[in-house]
């Protein structure tokens, strides 16, 4: 199965782990300062002194409490139209799933364009013709999360596009429970958290001067979460449970070579990896809110739009899994939520005015309406914000 999902990425490459650092002598490695075991250790050790940083940190604690609903979707998004000129979000991974019914909620509107950034360009063509959105409201751009030469490829055809950025979404995700052993992205990071974290940690640093430069009234970013990675839920304490521990293997680049493929150190386990990643995307929507809300007034958020049982994440899933997982969502536990309603969740979060709040990861109640929910301790772990940040920066080539 690792091979499987590998082979769906050109630019991936397969690796066993024999060179894999066991966890269980690194465990005592400080979390402030990582002293790491692993040799890439230099590499990525944070930058001292640096004020400006330390003062942005100091600013704006962010606001994901519980409470203030919105009304339903159905309800909300009208208002401007007429009086704005069209705006212009990426989604990335729009050709299955949660991206494709978003894109199809806002393309099909006419008051937005979307940019669908996928790396398979034919499959998202496809998508967007048979579910009709209107060809002058979308375009299908080329984009390979897994590749930080492609993100960067991406970015450069999207500028010379000319087109400004007034919405970036990152949605793409890949999921790989069955793996055995794990599988790597172009630049040699664990697949799972180098194309759902770090693929996106490179692309939204780079869009963010875009979103900075644009006119239009409401500028978002939006990095998609999860109830998986909030251990505050009981999805959230299904094992394996999601922990990024003190970062060492990430800190060592999560390559197996010399570290863990793991965030935090351990055994690979691709559901865990999967989780973890999510922890880092909801992380992440923190701490650019902290860094950049208040100097740039864009509105950063997550969210988790429901279960949505039947996408192309469990592809990878064992087969008796995918039929009982839908129904005990829709009779069991009641989360489950159609690829439909899910895409009109995330298309709130990118248009409608009432949830410009920024900071917040939004979740729905059962007659769907919005509220900002509460992330677990370690999901809304400022220090860890920053110490994930500063790894991240250095493992994509930005610091
Ligand atoms: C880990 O296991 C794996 O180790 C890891 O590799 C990765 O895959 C990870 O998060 C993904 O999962 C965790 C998981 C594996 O184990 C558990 O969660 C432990 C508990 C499992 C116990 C399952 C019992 C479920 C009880 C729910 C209530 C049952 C009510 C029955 C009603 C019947 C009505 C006819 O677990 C799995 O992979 C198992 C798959 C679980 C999927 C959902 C389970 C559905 C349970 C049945 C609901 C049926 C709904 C209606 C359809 C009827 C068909 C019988
Ligand atoms: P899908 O598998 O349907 O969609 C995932 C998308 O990501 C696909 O378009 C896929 O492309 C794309 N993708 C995967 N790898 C890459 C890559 N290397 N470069 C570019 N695109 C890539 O799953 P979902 O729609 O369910 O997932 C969307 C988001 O929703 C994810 O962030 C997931 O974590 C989140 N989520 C999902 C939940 C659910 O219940 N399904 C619940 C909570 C959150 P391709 O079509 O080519 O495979
Ligand atoms: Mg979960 C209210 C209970 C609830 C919700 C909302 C979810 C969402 N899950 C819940 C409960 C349970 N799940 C229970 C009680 C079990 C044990 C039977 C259970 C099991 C389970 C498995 C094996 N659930 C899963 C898996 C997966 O492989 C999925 C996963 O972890 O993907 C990372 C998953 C999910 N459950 C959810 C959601 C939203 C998912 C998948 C998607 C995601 O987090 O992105």
């Amino acid at each position: 199965m690792a091979l499987q999902a590998a082979s769906l990425l050109p630019s991936a490459f397969s690796l066993h782990k024999e060179g894999k650092t066991s966890s269980a002598n690194l465990k005592d490695s400080s979390f402030i300062g990582v002293a790491l075991s692993c040799n890439l250790k230099s590499k990525f050790t944070p930058a001292a002194g640096n004020k400006e940083l330390t003062r942005k940190l100091a600013i704006v604690p962010i606001r994901a409490q519980t409470a203030a609903t919105t009304p339903a979707i159905t309800q909300s998004t009208s208002g401007q139209k007429k009086t704005l000129r069209k705006g212009n979000v990426i989604i990335t991974g729009a050709s299955s799933g949660l991206g494709l019914a978003t894109a199809k909620a806002i393309g099909e509107s006419g008051d937005w364009h979307v940019i669908m950034a996928c790396r398979d360009f034919l499959k998202a063509e496809k998508a967007a013709k048979s579910l009709g959105i209107p060809k002058e409201n979308y375009t299908v751009m080329h984009l390979d999360l897994a590749s930080l030469e492609s993100v960067r490829q991406f970015v450069d055809n999207f500028r010379r596009s000319g087109r400004p950025l007034d919405a970036l979404v990152c949605n793409a995700a890949v999921y790989l429970p069955t793996a055995k052993e794990p599988t790597f992205t172009a630049d040699g990071f664990e697949l799972s958290v180098g194309t759902n974290h770090l693929g996106h940690f490179l692309l939204s640093r780079l869009l963010l001067d875009d979103l900075k430069q644009s006119d239009y009234p409401q500028k978002r970013l939006i990095i998609v979460g999860s109830i998986t990675g909030n251990t505050n839920t009981l999805a959230g304490n299904v094992p394996p449970k999601a922990n990024l521990g003190d970062l060492r293997g990430l800190s060592g680049g999560l390559n197996s070579l010399n570290c863990s493929p793991m965030i935090d150190g351990g055994e690979f386990d691709g559901a865990k990896a999967y989780k973890d990643s999510k922890v880092c995307n909801m992380l992440t929507m923190q701490e650019y809110h902290r860094r950049f809300h208040e100097e740039t007034g864009i509105a950063f958020a997550s969210l988790y739009p429901g279960c949505i049982a039947e996408t192309g994440l469990f592809r990878n899933h064992i087969p008796l899994f995918r039929t009982l997982f839908p129904p005990f969502q829709k009779y069991i536990t009641k989360g489950y939520v159609s690829e439909e309603e899910a895409g009109k969740r995330l298309a709130q979060v990118v248009r409608d005015p009432s949830l410009s709040k920024s900071g917040v990861y939004w979740s729905w109640n059962s007659t769907s309406s919005s509220f900002e929910n509460q992330l677990s301790k370690e999901a809304s772990d400022a220090e860890k914000a920053r110490k994930l940040w500063e790894v991240s920066e250095k493992l994509v080539g930005l610091a």
